[in-house]
């Protein structure tokens, strides 16, 4: 299951279309809508989030509720458009009084795109560099996490930190699985501990106050995988490689870490590997310091991503740039931004490691329709069963 999409930050809409979607899979507009309003919560956000309200039109690929086996289409419209049209408008003229954007932010793709492709307006890029792109992301994710679902398999995630405010955990890898969602989708900082929540808001709050942004750390898990998806036998069938590729096509990631992470190259063999048991007609794992991920496959207990989110670049009190025009040094360009949107990037983290693991399941277990999907995931769970006696 793949996806691409199309739209500028400030255009008319955001469009995705969904391929090699299976027949027979039931999707409900209201879930996907519901994941569109998570991507746009989260304290931090800037007064963007308050014009749009982003909702998902279906355009093809779905008849009475239920996938067709055709590519699924989805429209995400910017209802900011309205006041960008004459400016991002897609046939006639620039207007007498357009304002191009010559000065660069640092940490933004402004500069390197504008090199890159020839501009000499730095919106011509950052216009679709914008993380606006990844609403389309989340809505497309819709169809495969409704699939995923439908075979068992959740997703969810929580913001671990925010600068220097961050969450206390005794075991993390074993906290990643435990957690409430409800104390997560009820925090404004997709933050399980109410009093961390706070904290990192008030860390918000003095980056506001000081022209500065925040970046932070967040989990992705997913439960209820097989054991198996993925394989060893190939670069990049590699689902670690899959996964982190995916994780790291997110605007301002800089860090991906699987289980343990980089902690794992601190510790000795023995406090790193997960021992193996014999659970009820199941093998099982006494610890998931790999996080779900054994030679590039899953082991069948929780897959745990941590990624971490560099700050937002436009910074109210910028950082010196040159200008394209003149070629003098300035203050790079400072307008309506975020001061942190960590828990916004966990919501598509979650969209991106759900196409990965939806396209998983289809290469094991098919992709012409439910039914099917459904009968050799149940045939090889039973095998699995008879491994364990
Ligand atoms: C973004 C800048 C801001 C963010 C935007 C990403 O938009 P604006 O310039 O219109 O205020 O709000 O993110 C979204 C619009 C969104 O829906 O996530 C940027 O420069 O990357």
């Amino acid at each position: 299951m793949r996806y691409v999409t199309a739209g500028e930050s400030h255009g008319p809409e955001l469009v995705a279309i969904v391929e090699d979607v299976p027949a027979g899979l039931k999707v409900s507009a209201d879930l996907i809508d519901y994941d569109l309003s998570r991507r746009q919560s989260g304290y931090g956000r800037g007064g963007r989030q308050t014009i749009e309200r982003d909702r998902a039109r279906i355009v093809s690929g779905i008849r009475f509720g239920r996938t067709l086996g055709s590519p699924v289409g989805l429209v995400v419209e910017n209802r900011d458009w309205a006041n960008w049209t004459d400016r991002m408008v897609a046939d006639g003229q620039p207007p007498a009084n357009l304002k191009r954007e010559v000065t660069p932010r640092p940490g933004h793709a402004d500069l390197v795109g504008a090199l890159r492709t020839n501009t000499d307006d730095c919106r011509d890029i950052l216009e679709r560099a914008s993380a606006r792109e990844t609403a389309a992301r989340v809505a497309a994710a819709g169809i495969a996490r409704e699939f995923l679902a439908e075979l068992g398999v959740e997703i969810y995630s929580y913001v671990v930190s925010v600068g220097d405010v961050a969450l206390k955990e005794a075991d993390p890898m074993g906290d990643a699985a435990r957690y409430n969602p409800m104390a997560i989708e009820t925090s404004e900082m997709r933050c399980p501990d109410s009093a961390t929540t706070e904290a990192m808001k008030q860390a918000i709050n003095c980056a506001r106050r000081q022209g500065e942004s925040l970046g932070g750390t967040f989990r992705v898990v997913a439960t209820g995988l097989v054991p198996g998806l993925g394989t060893y036998a190939q670069a990049r069938g590699r689902l670690t490689s899959q996964l982190a590729q995916a994780v790291f096509s997110i605007p301002a990631i800089k860090g991906v870490e699987f289980g343990l992470g980089f902690e794992a190259a601190r510790r000795p063999g023995s406090q790193v590997h997960d021992p193996i048991l014999l659970g009820n007609a199941a093998f099982d794992r006494a610890s998931n310091n790999a996080g779900g991920l054994e030679g590039g496959m899953t082991t069948g207990l929780p897959l745990v991503i941590t990624a971490a989110m560099k700050p937002i670049p436009t910074l109210m009190t910028p950082l010196s740039t040159v200008n394209l025009e003149t070629l003098q040094p300035e203050e790079a360009s400072k307008e309506r931004s975020d001061v942190c949107a960590v828990p916004a990037a966990a919501v598509v983290a979650e969209a991106e490691v759900a196409f990965v693991l939806a396209t998983a399941y289809q290469e094991a277990f098919g992709n012409t329709c439910m039914a099917d999907i459904r009968q050799n995931l149940a045939a090889y769970r039973d095998r699995l069963k008879t491994l364990a006696r």
